[in-house]
């Protein structure tokens, strides 16, 4: 039994997992408490700066690549030709960086409540934000909720949604109403793509967001799993549902075909994660 000195490290306790998770701290960088949350940022030993928004993980500089390029790419290169992007939540600009990466998208718009976390991500993970500037990006603080709801129709291709977990100012983001909003956005043949959760530990949750998707008229869905060494239990994933026309797979042959300068993601990490384990496959097609 090691006895740790606990003012060295951060631990996220899960009480809903039964797990916790730490990181070692070199010291506390800054906290600020926004109207929405409490935002916490940490210099680690080994895994660069941490962003705690409410006592829960959210990014280190080390391995955020695994979430942002798994949030972005298999659901840009799912459609055929992606040009109106919208990004709700993504303050830490991870995911709009990873998104401008595709030279045929024109418009993105990212649209996330809280200021605070892009002012802390500008400071702590500058190399998050060096696309920010983009002029094909336009980046927002209101409230996505409302943002997809007044949307026109049919006005664009990929939503992203990038929150937190479904508590907090994240929980408007997993119901029927915010999925109906983003289905009439979406031109057809569009894709919603959302952070959906640790399969391992979160599967009705997963298995309600998927039904919610269906109902309000999704068609083809696919849940991906990724390995996310900071997040409960280590494996992630996100969720694509297509407002479809014909169903025609989720383009695994194109994402073999384009070189993206990306760290986890390639044409067959894409491949392999549509494949999906068995232990999600057996819940996912119980009647
Ligand atoms: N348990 C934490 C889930 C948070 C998912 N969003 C992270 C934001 C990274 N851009």
């Amino acid at each position: 039994m090691v006895n740790l000195d606990q003012s060295k490290w951060f631990t996220e306790i899960s009480e809903r997992d039964g797990s916790a998770f730490s990181l070692r701290i070199n010291k506390k960088l800054e906290e600020k408490q926004s109207p929405f949350q409490k935002v916490e940022m940490f210099e680690t030993t080994d895994f660069g700066n941490l962003m705690i928004i409410d006592g829960c993980t959210m990014v280190t500089s080390r391995e955020n690549f695994f979430y942002h390029e798994m949030i972005s790419h298999p659901a840009l290169l799912a459609h055929p030709a992606p040009k109106n992007v919208v990004i709700i939540g993504g303050g830490d600009c991870g995911t709009l960086r990873e998104v401008l990466k595709h030279d045929g998208v024109e418009t993105v718009t990212q649209i996330d409540i809280d200021e605070v976390v892009t002012q802390m991500s500008l400071k702590y993970f500058p190399e998050l934000c060096e696309s920010n500037d983009d002029p094909r990006a336009t980046v927002m603080f209101d409230d996505g909720i409302k943002y997809m709801r007044e949307l026109a129709g049919e006005s664009i291709d990929v939503v992203i949604v990038d929150g937190t977990d479904p508590v907090g100012p994240g929980e408007g983001l997993f119901n029927h109403a915010f999925y109906t909003s983003c289905l009439k956005a979406l031109r057809p043949g569009g894709i919603l793509v959302q952070q959906s959760e640790s399969p391992l530990m979160h599967m009705p949750l997963l298995v309600e967001m998927r039904n919610a998707m269906l109902d309000v008229g999704f068609n083809d869905l696919q849940t991906l799993p990724f390995p996310q060494p900071i997040y409960p239990s280590g494996l992630w994933s996100v969720t694509l549902a297509r407002k479809s026309q014909a169903f025609d797979g989720f383009r695994e042959d194109t994402a073999s075909k384009i070189a993206l300068q990306s760290e986890y993601y390639n044409g067959a990490i894409h491949h392999g994660a549509l494949s999906t384990p068995n232990f999600m496959q057996r819940v996912f097609n119980k009647k």
